[in-house]
């Protein structure tokens, strides 16, 4: 490492040096069944299925670091547990951007999120090509294992072997878009549908004017419902949400400045800029193609990311929770994010949104200060009331500071519960699984991969998402670098 910066809280949660180890980048990809003494507690013997996660596995390529961890190449986890024993193994998603890289051993395109060709901006400028690095979410959806990143298509993998098939257009339902966002929702039980299950996504053409598209698959990935929505101005939507009847985003507040992109100054992520004073506008869009009346609503909201989940309180109240901060976290051109400077960044928080559709009117409430990122809910209430939240969360209850618990939230009596693996170990997003037969919401686990600097690996942690309890860690041979997003799926 290069820097001897030192950051407070010395000593308290984190030393700076763990979390710097937990980037550092993952070459190894193996398949094997964790021994005994790898396995500490017992998995129960009804958690049966797989764990896929996804995130950037390598940052750096050969010996060039690269600029934000966002631009690093995605690697794949799968963790398969079945009768008591478990399985891992982690693959690289092989994108024509990775094989051309890795082979040259160089870096050959640049990053979205400010990584550059070597030889400074001459050799950068003008270059518009996006390498689509497969790095945010890996869903298992229609019997497809789908590697997501939302500026590209999907990258198809082999489930049993993560190999890579290449990119997928879905039978041409995205061929003429190109793009798929990372964060796609099941609806658990589409309304328009008779009830059966359905996946719901949506990609961004981004411009002077913002085009987004709103699609929707099938059990078996048949596209359903597919249409297209223009918005004034520049947008950057990560993340979106579902109720039984619409799709909720929100137009962060940005401006978009392509000079020092086109230039080869920045990256294109760089040079979007958050403009706090002006309002973000929330577009309620409805799901029914024969109703296509986008609401537009405005609301001081922050800059958002992930939504936590929506519902429908009535024919016109929605409700949305969402993780704001109050700036827009980036890392400065020049410097390393591996001395990030926490006590500079704005917190993430969890924000409660009610939204009148009549009155055209958004109040917001503050609901956990606590820094917290990666919130999921139990599935069969996506798009619906919900009662427990569960979110990645900092060790500290104030300030921003790496993730290293795990926290429930209860919206009915506003208790929270917290479990943390300070002072050396590091959390991420928790996907919970439902236990099989059991009715109350929080009647499950949660499955977290983790990073345990005291051993330099990662360690999957199966809580109890009642209590928070640990019920059982697997101690993985190596580490994988801090993720983002995955799913379960029993199979
Ligand atoms: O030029 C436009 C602007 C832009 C930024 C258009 C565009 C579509 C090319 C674009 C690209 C956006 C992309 C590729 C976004 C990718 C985002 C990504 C890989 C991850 C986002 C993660 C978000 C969060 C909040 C992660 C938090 C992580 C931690 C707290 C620590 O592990
Ligand atoms: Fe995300």
């Amino acid at each position: 490492m290069t820097s001897t910066q030192q950051h407070p809280p010395a000593g308290a949660s984190m030393r700076f040096d763990d979390w710097r180890l937990g980037y550092e980048s993952q070459r190894r990809e193996e398949a094997y069944w964790l021994d005994r003494e790898a396995i500490v507690g017992t998995i129960p013997a009804e958690l049966q299925g797989t764990l896929f996660r996804n995130g950037p596995g390598l940052l750096d390529v050969g010996g060039t670091p690269i600029h934000h961890p966002f631009d690093g190449d995605g690697t794949i986890c799968a963790v398969t547990f079945r009768d008591g024993r478990a399985h891992f193994q982690n693959r690289f998603v092989r994108t024509e951007g990775f094989c051309a890289e890795q082979a040259g051993c160089r870096i050959l395109y640049r990053g979205v999120f400010g990584t550059q060709k070597p030889g400074g901006w001459t050799s950068n400028a003008f270059d518009f090509r996006l390498k689509n690095i497969a790095n945010t979410n890996v869903i298992y959806w229609g019997g497809k294992l789908l590697a997501l990143w939302e500026a590209g298509l999907p990258h198809c993998l082999e489930p049993g072997t993560l190999e890579t098939f290449g990119t997928d257009e879905l039978d041409g339902a995205i061929a003429d878009t190109c793009a798929f966002s990372a964060h796609p929702r099941v609806d658990p039980c589409s309304q328009l549908d008779g009830g059966a299950p359905c996946l719901v996504n949506f990609c961004i053409k981004p411009g002077l004017s913002t085009t987004i598209w709103v699609y929707e698959f099938t059990t078996d990935c048949q596209l359903l419902r597919k249409h297209a929505h223009s918005v004034p101005g520049f947008a950057f939507i990560h993340d979106f949400a579902i109720t039984p009847n619409y799709c909720l985003f929100f137009q962060n507040s940005v401006s978009f400045n392509p000079i020092p992109f086109a230039l080869g100054l920045r990256g294109a992520g760089e040079c979007v800029k958050f403009q706090p004073q002006k309002p973000t506008r929330v577009l309620v869009v409805p799901r029914d193609p024969a109703r296509q009346d986008v609401k537009v609503l405005e609301v001081e909201a922050g800059f958002v990311f992930h939504h936590a989940n929506a519902c429908e309180l009535d024919e016109q109240t929605l409700r949305i929770d969402s993780i704001c901060y109050a700036d827009f976290p980036k890392v400065e051109p020049g410097s390393d994010f591996r001395d990030l400077d926490f006590s500079a960044l704005a917190p993430g928080q969890l924000w409660r949104f009610t939204l009148n559709l009549n009155a055209g009117t958004v109040d917001r409430q503050l609901a956990i200060a606590r820094h917290c990122e990666f919130p999921c809910v139990h599935p069969q209430h996506v798009g619906r009331p919900y009662r427990y939240l569960f979110l990645a969360a900092a060790d500290r209850p104030t300030g921003t500071a790496p993730l290293q618990a795990i926290l429930k939230y209860d919206w009915e009596t506003g208790e929270t519960c917290l479990w943390s693996a300070a002072p050396r170990g590091y959390t991420g997003e928790p996907v919970f699984v439902p236990m099989p037969d059991a009715t109350e919401e929080d009647a499950g686990w949660l499955l977290v991969l983790t990073y345990d600097a005291s051993a330099h690996r990662s360690v999957v942690v199966v809580l109890d998402a009642r209590d928070l309890s640990v019920v059982t860690d697997l101690r993985l041979k190596y580490h994988i670098p801090f993720g983002l997003h995955g799913t379960w799926t029993p199979e």
